[in-house]
């Protein structure tokens, strides 16, 4: 307030506003201004990347003129927001985003082009901002992405690593990781708030005093502490002035780092603890449904939290309201455990700092919270040992402790004398050394807990968090349906096929609408139609195929069938299956006649996906794959009829090339393990079909678009348990298929077969994922893909219709499910 002009000097100030370039003269303008002042070069010296720079100012400027106007007005209108709470946002790339959603794509094209640049050289030069792993980090940019296009006042808050997700190569078959520096040029697309600056504080004790009026005050004190800066990320919506705020922290040295140690004259250890604060928010955990445990992470989690809720709450504290009506004005939701203690921490500053007792602290918490679930595999689970726990972070530990308390005494009072019910909800896990669960906690700390696709939702409620319902009752616990933003992944990935769409729907409308596809059903039998459709998927195939070219060198044919699994390697995700399926075709090929080679529909079997550094049997895989690729491509025998590939460091740019590209995509985890899948709404949604377990949000893709327009096998969900009890308890025989591969991966055609022993043996000893009872199922969906890819006119036609009944898998119809049942806050539009 006191930073507010008086209103004598606003005249000059709205005279001057800023306003946004509206045409294409306009935007060159800015373009050169930008080159000229904030480059400092000239037409002498605008190389391409100098050239995205100055385009990419010129529309970031835009979008801060309506990220200033949206925010004074969801200040103004005072309405209860949402913070989604997540360790991961995995953006991409911004500028053909920014351009999309701004309305400015057009003029930027042409305006640049006058100026002697071709768009897309420039869009190549931007770095992608990685910050994620896999599906949980992409699922938090689409949200974003979408509570801005339908003008939901929110934010999401997050960490600013320097190092995103590592970058791979294949040396000799092997993934070998890189660091991933993607801020070595300034980065456009972020706004410092230097003078936004929060003090985090690790370690010390605690101790407990009577005050004067007889309360007991809690203090922590001591330890170590360092400095939380902003950096502002505007998140612009489509067709919409509503641009939010993605704000991400970085960890500095405070101001008073170390004096006493500079004082003695030790400078240079000094300096170099300082360096240490940096490190908290240096690198991503390179982790996809992995837990490892490492003490920096508690802290990045810790920092990031803690720095985002003493944010909200200052915000808070300026409309001078009471506490009890925060849950009124703040949803808060939890991407995951990793936000968890963002639970504690509101108790915390809630009894600690503002004097609020602990009944009335806790209903504030627990109404402000919500708790998404994305995995129900263990060794995902977060828990934290006790001791690690209670050093870094000795206060909250005791607030845990009493919520563990007063929610076990409410247990206790439901369900007298059933000690092992209270064990087995305990937030503590007695096992030695004791374990925070994390999960546990989110649970009691949220007024509603949600899985990511219906049978992973009811999945939790029978298993993992059985005891919760029957605690709680079934009504805590529901599903929201994952999706994706078909502004990136239509639009932007795949513009050829959306202008064909807009042509039938008549008007881009459909971008903000997704049900309106089903306006092109109609024309899935339209010969017309399908020679366009077709023309657009060969099209995206080719450019794929330079890509392959270029980064492989192998040629593949475009007329051959595009068989892709792209995603972080996971033996539950099961590319040793795919991997297994292909050498399966190749020895069938090898053992053909060449009057029966002419049955063969050509394959191109396309792989991609990074593994976690440490992940011994994921790296075997990847090694396995680029080994089939080296003697399956060099045949002659085969030629054309099958080619493998692997594309090395697939991310979000790369997914924007080979998603639009693929005939057939394939989601093949053992029933019950992947929460949902959203490549598979990618892929479908893009016009390829998929063949799938029945797992995830398969199941509603299939619900969808029809059982004929999908290729699913293998076993359910219900019978998992079972399966792996038979394996473990009696010996059950190898798939009779399967067991030639495995042959002739141990007669050393694929090289050095000692490398794949534990790979083999997985399955042929304990099978924890069923390839093996999968695989003649697998086999048999392959075979029918096979046949019907040779029936253009159907595929073509069962293309059409999927992509027409897609509209419910738009993460816009997620966020207005969040918005509606858990968050409860309404848009607002600008006026
Ligand atoms: C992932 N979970 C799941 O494995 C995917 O099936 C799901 O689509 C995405 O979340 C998004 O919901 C995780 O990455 C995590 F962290 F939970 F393990």
């Amino acid at each position: 307030i006191e930073a507010s002009i008086p209103s004598a000097s606003r005249e000059v100030w709205q005279k001057f506003a800023l306003k946004e370039f509206v045409d294409k003269d306009e935007f060159q303008q800015e373009f050169i201004r930008h080159v000229e002042t904030t480059l400092a070069r000239s037409m002498y010296n605008c190389d391409d990347l100098a050239a995205y720079q100055a385009a990419s100012q010129a529309i970031r400027d835009r979008l801060i003129v309506a990220w200033n106007k949206t925010q004074q007005k969801h200040t103004t209108k005072d309405r209860k927001r949402v913070y989604y709470l997540s360790l991961e946002f995995l953006m991409g790339r911004a500028m053909d985003n920014a351009m999309l959603n701004a309305g400015v794509k057009d003029i930027t094209k042409q305006g640049v082009a006058d100026l002697g640049f071709n768009i897309e050289d420039l869009l190549e030069q931007e770095p992608d901002a990685a910050l994620g792993n896999g599906g949980l980090g992409r699922l938090a940019a689409c949200f974003i992405d979408s509570i801005a296009s339908t003008n939901y006042p929110g934010w999401g808050y997050g960490l600013r690593y320097q190092y995103g997700i590592f970058k791979q190569r294949i040396v000799d078959g092997y993934q070998v990781e890189s660091p991933d520096y993607w801020l070595t040029f300034s980065n456009p697309w972020e706004i410092p708030r230097y003078e936004i600056q929060i003090d985090i504080m690790f370690y010390g004790y605690t101790r407990k005093y009577t005050n004067d009026d007889g309360k007991v005050v809690h203090v922590w004190e001591g330890g170590e502490q360092v400095q939380a800066v902003a950096y502002d990320v505007p998140v612009p919506g489509y067709g919409t002035e509503t641009t939010n705020n993605l704000r991400l922290w970085a960890s500095k040295p405070t101001r008073e780092f170390d004096f006493e140690k500079f004082n003695a004259g030790d400078y240079e250890s000094s300096v170099r603890e300082s360096e240490k604060a940096e490190t908290i928010s240096a690198v991503l955990y390179p982790n996809d449904n992995f837990y490892s445990g490492k003490e920096l992470r508690l802290k990045q989690q810790y920092f990031w939290v803690a720095a985002s809720l003493n944010d909200i709450v200052r915000r808070f504290k300026k409309t001078h309201r009471p506490w009890k009506e925060f849950p009124d004005q703040i949803a808060i939701q939890l991407n995951d455990t990793h936000p968890t203690l963002a639970v504690v921490e509101l108790q915390r500053i809630l009894i600690d700092m503002e004097g609020v007792q602990w009944d009335e602290a806790w209903n504030i918490v627990t109404s402000t919270f919500g708790y998404t679930n994305h995995t129900v595999l263990p060794e995902a689970l977060e828990k934290w040992p006790v001791p690690l726990f209670q050093n870094l972070l000795p206060r909250h530990m005791e607030i845990i402790y009493d919520i563990n308390l007063f929610f076990l005494q409410q247990v206790e009072k439901m369900f007298p004398k059933d000690r092992d019910l209270l064990s087995r909800v305990s937030i503590i896990e007695e096992s030695t050394p004791q374990q925070v669960r994390m999960a546990f906690l989110a649970i009691i700390g949220s007024h509603k807990v949600n899985g990511v696709a219906e049978l992973h939702s009811e999945l939790i409620k029978t298993t993992i968090f059985k005891d919760f319902v029957t605690v709680y009752g079934p009504d805590k616990f529901m599903n929201v349906t994952n999706g994706i933003t078909p502004r990136r992944w239509l639009h932007q990935a795949n513009p050829k096929l959306a202008d064909l769409i807009a042509s039938k729907v008549g008007s881009y409308d459909y971008l903000k609408d997704l049900n309106l596809l089903k306006k092109i059903e109609p024309f899935a039998h339209d010969s017309k139609f399908q020679d366009e459709w077709v023309a657009i998927k060969k099209f995206n195939k080719a450019r794929l195929a330079a890509h392959i070219k270029q980064s492989n060198g192998v040629d593949v044919d475009v007329n051959a069938l595009f068989d892709v699994q792209v995603k972080r390697i996971h033996e539950y995700k099961r590319q040793q299956m795919n991997i297994f399926g292909v050498i399966h075709r190749y020895l069938s090929i090898k053992a053909m006649t060449e009057e029966e080679k002419k049955e063969v529909t050509p394959r191109v079997c396309i792989f991609g996906g990074k593994s976690a550094p440490g992940y011994y049997m994921a790296k075997t895989i990847i090694k396995l794959i680029n080994a089939v690729s080296e003697v399956v491509n060099a045949d002659a025998d085969v030629g054309d009829l099958l080619k493998v590939v692997f594309i090395a460091d697939y991310n979000v740019s790369k997914a924007e090339i080979i998603i639009p590209a693929s005939d057939i995509s394939q989601h093949i985890s053992t029933a019950g393990t992947e929460a949902s899948g959203t490549s598979n709404m990618k892929f479908v949604l893009n016009g390829g079909l998929i063949l799938g377990t029945v797992d995830g949000a398969n199941i509603e893709i299939t619900r969808e678009v029809g059982e004929n327009n999908i290729f699913l096998f293998g076993h359910l969900a219900e019978s998992v348990e079972d399966l792996r009890h038979k394996h473990r308890f009696s010996d059950v025989p190898l798939d009779p298929n399967l067991a030639k591969v495995f042959e002739a991966i141990e007669s050393g055609i694929f090289g050095d077969h000692s490398i794949y022993g534990s790979l083999i043996s997985s399955v042929t000893s304990s099978d924890y994922y069923l390839v093996s009872d999968d695989f003649q199922s697998y086999l048999d969906a392959q075979k029918l893909v096979d046949q019907d890819f040779k029936n253009k006119d159907t595929w073509t036609s069962r293309s059409i219709t999927a992509v027409a009944n897609m509209g419910f898998f738009s993460s816009d119809r997620a966020i207005d499910e969040y918005a509606e049942s858990i968050w409860n806050i309404e848009p607002i539009t600008l006026d």
